[in-house]
């Protein structure tokens, strides 16, 4: 009789915000970065993906893997992405399952994986660097994988680029690596939360709509039409990846937030150097901009810091110690034009589900 055990791992993965950001692939197919990039992780008590991943010799064989994302099955037979990360997740449960023939030959098994976001997805909130980040996690739980997280973060990687940066907490640097094989194409933490326990950051959902132009278009079209890009990506981005690393290492907030805004506005530039251009900030992004520069003016330093990615939703990072001035002026003068907010303990005002 056919073994009905079900395997069984459940993890999260929390979003992470860019504050030096991921824009260009040098190969598409191996998702490769033109440059490297820097994120904060985010408190998973905020935005996360929860996954489950099961396998069975007693799922049919007929039905193959399967994937409900949100409830919604999806078809994984025409995500090349996700094909590649469950085969080297399988490639290397097969490795410990020929070393030891007493495991459970799960390798063989079909998966069941149920992901649930509780943020809106696809909107510019990270969703595909969460959501990868899950389902690789979860599936090598599941396969009991004795690998750590930065060599998992070389399969994450080409779920999503950004997915890899979230299998770390705290400070993650991608390191955009030189080989062609991708090989040191890998996330590492450059410091953990614990290192700034006061770093907050408060998400300002402008728009839980679909953005327009999907990243990894986008970024193929600023690659290939931008003739501001290869300055960013070989002189711009270097420079500012030791200078934030060093504000990181040195608890320097004001330098922390002037490389990150700056990095925003060089990558919304490119985008907006595209042909055609692409548009990701809106009218409320800018005014968000503006808030930020105010605040910093008026308070004679700098104590709050923007940054946005392929979406028009504000991030604003700030520390504990200013989240009455940052957080309050923020809700008095945008709250009534933002669709919701999430507070870095979790705490919604409206509209985010
Ligand atoms: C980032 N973004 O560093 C940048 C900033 C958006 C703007 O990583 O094609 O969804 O799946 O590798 O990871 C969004 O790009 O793109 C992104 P793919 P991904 O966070």
């Amino acid at each position: 009789m056919a073994d009905k055990t079900v395997f069984r791992a459940t993890t999260t993965a929390p979003v992470n915000i860019a504050v030096i950001k991921y824009w260009g692939k040098r190969d598409a197919s191996l998702n490769l970065p033109t440059n490297s990039s820097l994120s904060v992780t985010l408190s998973q008590r905020s935005l996360r993906t929860l996954t489950t991943a099961s396998c069975s010799a007693a799922y049919p064989a007929s039905e193959g893997d399967t994937l409900a994302l949100n409830g919604k099955p999806q078809d994984i037979a025409s995500s090349k992405r996700t094909v590649a990360c469950l085969s080297h997740l399988r490639a290397l449960r097969r490795e410990l399952e020929a070393a030891d023939p007493s495991l459970p030959k799960l390798s063989t098994y079909p998966l069941r994986i149920v992901s649930e976001n509780n943020f809106p997805t696809a909107a510019g909130l990270a969703s595909s660097a969460a959501g990868f980040a899950a389902l690789v996690r979860a599936v090598a739980d599941l396969y009991q994988l004795p690998q750590s997280p930065t060599e998992l973060s070389r399969i994450a990687r080409q779920g999503s680029g950004s997915a890899c940066r979230s299998l770390l907490g705290g400070y993650v640097a991608w390191r955009a690596g030189t080989q062609a094989d991708g090989s040191d194409s890998i996330a590492e933490e450059v410091a953990p939360a614990s290192h700034w326990p006061e770093m907050r950051a408060l998400i300002l959902v402008v728009s839980a709509e679909k953005k327009d132009v999907p990243s990894t278009e986008g970024m193929q079209s600023t690659v290939a039409t931008s003739e501001l890009f290869a300055t960013r990506a070989q002189t711009v981005v270097p420079a500012r990846m030791s200078a934030i690393e060093a504000a990181i290492r040195d608890r320097d907030f004001p330098a922390f937030a002037e490389i990150t805004m700056r990095d925003s506005n060089t990558f919304h530039a490119t985008c907006l150097d595209s042909w055609p251009p692409i548009f990701y900030m809106n009218d409320v992004s800018r005014a968000a901009v503006r808030l930020v520069h105010d605040i910093n003016r008026v308070v004679g330093k700098t104590v709050c810091a923007y940054t946005f990615d392929a979406g028009p939703n504000a991030v604003i990072y700030y520390l504990d110690e200013d989240s009455e001035l940052v957080a309050g002026t923020f809700k008095a003068i945008l709250g009534s034009a933002i669709e919701g907010w999430e507070g870095p303990f979790g705490d919604r005002l409206k509209g985010v589900t």
